[in-house]
């Protein structure tokens, strides 16, 4: 079981966001990549995560051999500041082509853009040196469910999952489920759906999934169950850990910053599960608040490792002699005081 001072930590340049929302315009002025980077650095974090057009900007105007110079280039600055590229995942949700669906859209040609994209997002990995594909399924759903057929959707998904596989032996697709937002409804919601539609596919040892905090909560349910779900079926391969005042739009919160005993309870499942173990990092997908003032650019980062690291004392030390004698005389008022004074302090 990995240690507290084991863990490896890493977050996205999409983290140093400017504080735009659907009703307002940016905050902040934006951060450079080279600043983001050295925060990064500065934080002592191990891994970025990356876009594919963080990592290649304006990609779909690039040739192939340009994508791969670019990202040449890339790789070897990560590695003069000694950061580890995590995972690339295809941005599929900006292009005009994908305003219908990626994967899932109705048009054959959009669906082409989709799967020749990640195809790129591939090589791109491999050149960065990692063989994790993060797959956000963002506009794969409906607003209006009569415009799509969800049966057929499916297949939509399995065969891109299965271009996938087939343009590169050794990729690892790592679906990161949401139930809403962009979409109404999206089709793959949960954990439970992401480790299905695997088995679908051409191989799928090679599919597994991303647990993003936020995501469980606003699917209704509790992030710690998921985790352990999909640490049971040896599937976690990344994990996006933030936090969600309940069910309202995405708000990507530091860890513990809406309910510490929620958190807890994802810490301590990681540290009973042993994830880490295999080389998985902790990625805190968290975005300054839209007041952040630009000197504190970087805080919800510090901060969400602080608590996350408080929390593995706290489940190191949690009573669990203690626990397991009222658990087995199903002394449920007890156990439940038991949690918060030791997440108190006492
Ligand atoms: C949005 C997602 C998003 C993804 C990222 C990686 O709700 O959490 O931030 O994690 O784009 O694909
Ligand atoms: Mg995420």
């Amino acid at each position: 079981m990995p240690k507290k001072s084991q863990y490896r930590f890493c977050a996205g340049p999409w983290n140093f966001s400017e504080g735009r929302d659907p009703y307002g315009p940016e905050t902040r002025p934006s951060e450079s990549f080279d600043g983001r980077l050295a925060a990064l650095k500065k934080l002592g974090f191990d891994a970025m995560m990356f876009h594919d057009d963080d990592a290649v900007p304006d990609i779909d105007s690039k040739s192939e051999a340009q994508i791969i110079k670019e990202a040449k280039a890339l790789k070897k600055r990560l590695d003069g500041e000694g950061v580890a590229a995590e995972m690339v995942a295809p941005r599929l949700w900006f292009a005009p082509q994908t305003i219908d669906g990626a994967y899932t859209s109705n048009s054959k040609k959009d669906r082409q853009y989709a799967i020749d994209r990640s195809r790129r997002t591939i090589d791109i990995a491999k050149i960065l040196g990692t063989d994790l594909i993060v797959l956000w399924l963002a506009r794969e759903g409906t607003y209006i469910r009569e415009s799509k057929d969800a049966g057929r959707c499916v297949d939509y998904l399995v065969e891109a999952l299965d271009a996938m596989l087939a343009h590169d032996k050794k990729a690892r697709l790592c679906i990161e489920p949401k139930p809403n937002e962009p979409m109404d409804h999206a089709y793959i919601p949960t954990i439970g759906h992401a480790l299905a539609i695997a088995q679908l596919s051409r191989d799928p040892k090679r599919v597994g999934c991303l647990i993003e905090s936020a995501h469980a909560i606003l699917a209704g349910l509790d992030p710690s169950d998921e985790i352990e779900f999909a640490m049971r079926f040896g599937k976690l391969w990344s994990l996006h850990l933030n936090d969600q005042n309940g069910l309202k739009f995405d708000q990507d919160k530091p860890f513990g910053s809406a309910n510490l005993r929620v958190a807890f309870n994802q810490v301590r499942t990681l540290e009973r599960t042993g994830y880490g173990k295999n080389g998985e990092f902790i990625c805190f997908d968290v975005h300054p608040f839209r007041t952040t003032r630009p000197e504190q650019l970087i805080a919800h980062l510090d901060n969400s490792r602080k608590t996350f690291l408080r929390l593995v004392e706290k489940a190191e030390t949690y009573p669990e002699k203690q626990a397991n004698a009222l658990i087995a005389a199903r002394n449920h008022q007890d156990l439940d005081q038991l949690v918060l004074e030791h997440l108190m302090g006492r």
